[in-house]
């Protein structure tokens, strides 16, 4: 039992007993359980970038079990990751580290003006596989975007009804400017559409202090954002002022200080912890559990 722990699954009242079992089950496991704080290890890469590009840096991982061990060594409290992912390594893992099964995927290889994600799997497999939550991205500022609230709806009430929470990966994409898929004033809505939507947790990328739309700029004026820890207290405001579970991206490799800034901003801005893939698993072994061990013990101290 923890407090902490509690404390977050008391803003989920009205849930399922099964949805707050799983939710316990993430938040009690791994180096950070009890703490109130998370790190996922997402590896959804090579479905969404390409396996050069995902696994080319440190080969070891071209291999499913290699992330499912680092997730397990490093202590996460979770691994998240597409169904032939989680289907290469289930009987080994299941019940030993929580499983999260991606149900929609959208790869790099078409155009980016109408970014779409096919649903690549189901409730029924993430319960057929010993899953603890289901995962699914939205893209808010996509033209798609109405049919992925309406299908994210039915997932989150299939999901609910057997006990499966849903994390959402909050992503505004498509008619916006580069910049603008990380401006604070995204960043916020993204977390707020999730939140309406019924996201169990929150997933979104660190946002930047750049400014979108232009009927948010002046209100900008009298909310703080000009550093990542303000910008990440706004998010998690947005997110039902801190009622529910917002984690942050880890983003494309960088060096080891860039990524413990980030670390050290997020737990300073009050977020729930992080979902790490890449920063994790390009680097080679050793140094992937180095700097995991480091980023939890900045979530440990928060
Ligand atoms: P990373 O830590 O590697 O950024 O992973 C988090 C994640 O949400 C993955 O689940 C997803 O594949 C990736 O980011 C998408 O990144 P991008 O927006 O750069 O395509």
């Amino acid at each position: 039992m923890s407090e902490r722990v509690e404390k977050i699954l008391a803003n989920y009242a009205g849930e399922t007993p099964g949805v707050i079992g799983n939710m316990r089950r993430i938040l009690m496991h791994g180096r950070l359980g009890g703490t109130g704080k998370l790190v996922i290890l997402p590896v959804d890469q090579g479905f969404e970038h390409g396996p050069h590009r995902t696994y080319a840096p440190n080969p070891p991982t071209f291999d499913p079990a290699y992330h499912a061990k680092l997730a397990v060594e490093s202590g996460c409290n979770a691994y998240a990751a597409p169904l032939g992912m989680i289907e290469a390594i289930a009987n080994d893992y299941a019940g030993q580290l929580p499983l999260i099964l991606k149900v929609n995927n959208s790869d790099s290889l078409g155009g980016p003006d109408a970014p779409h994600s096919a649903l690549t799997s189901d409730i029924d497999d993430a319960l057929r596989l010993g899953c603890s939550a289901i995962g699914y991205t939205i893209y808010p500022g996509s033209p798609h975007r109405n049919q992925m609230y309406q299908d994210l709806r039915d997932l989150i009430r299939r999901g609910r009804a057997v006990g499966l929470p849903t994390i959402v990966w909050a992503y505004a994409r498509g008619k916006m400017s580069k910049e603008g898929e990380t401006a604070i004033d995204v960043i916020a809505y993204a977390a707020q559409i999730a939140a309406q939507l019924g996201a169990h947790m929150i997933k979104v990328k660190p946002p930047t202090a750049f400014l979108e739309q232009d009927k948010a700029k002046p209100l900008y004026k009298d909310i703080p954002h000009a550093t990542l820890e303000e910008r990440v207290r706004h998010v998690v405001q947005s997110a039902f002022n801190g009622r529910r579970i917002v984690i942050f991206s880890g983003g494309a490799s960088k060096g080891r200080e860039a990524v413990l800034d980030d670390i050290r901003a997020i737990a300073a801005g009050g977020g729930n912890g992080s979902i790490v893939g890449r920063n994790a698993f390009q680097r080679e072994h050793g140094e992937s559990l180095a700097l995991l061990d480091e980023i939890m013990s900045i979530y440990e101290k928060a």
